[in-house]
């Protein structure tokens, strides 16, 4: 079965235990949850993961970009965390790898500290959802699941 791939990076595991003001009340194992039922609900697994490490991201960015070439994989969800505006290799692996890709964050980055403002990953992107909570995950594995080669 195809898969669509959700990547979460630095810190999202402490997701509802901590700044639940800024990002909500949901766990990284809810948003698990809910991605995997929009995934199943349009036919495809889900492949989730979270790393605190760089170069762990970059190897399943690399990994999913094989996915898609097999056809095993219609792209990436990538909340990649702080990564967003520090990470030229994140960015470089998205485009080597060829990865579609769905950048989502919880919140809105462009209402936060101007050194969110800026995301090394947003050109290189299909597609960026800020500020809608878990929402955005689900909207972005509804992209990538109806893609045509077009918008996302
Ligand atoms: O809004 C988002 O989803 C972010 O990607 C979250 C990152 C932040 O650095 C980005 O600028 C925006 C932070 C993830 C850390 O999440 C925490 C959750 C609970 C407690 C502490 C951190």
């Amino acid at each position: 079965m195809t898969a669509v791939h959700v990547i979460n990076g630095p810190n999202l595991n402490l997701l509802g235990r901590r700044e639940p003001a800024v990002y909500g009340h949901e766990t990284l194992a809810d948003l698990e949850a809910r991605s995997r039922e929009v995934a199943a609900g349009l036919g495809l697994d889900l492949d989730f993961r979270q790393s605190n490490h760089e170069g762990e991201l970059v190897d399943w960015l690399q990994e999913c970009g094989a996915d898609v070439a097999a056809g095993r994989s219609v792209g990436a969800v990538l909340n990649a965390g702080a990564l967003t505006h520090t990470s030229v290799a994140l960015r470089d692996a998205v485009v080597g790898a060829e990865v579609p890709l769905v950048e989502v964050h919880l919140s809105n980055v462009h209402a936060r500290e101007p050194f969110r403002h800026h995301s090394y990953l947003s050109p290189v992107a299909r597609g960026v959802v800020v500020g809608l909570g878990p929402l955005g995950y689900e909207l972005g594995i509804r992209a990538l699941a109806g893609a045509t080669g077009g918008a996302a």
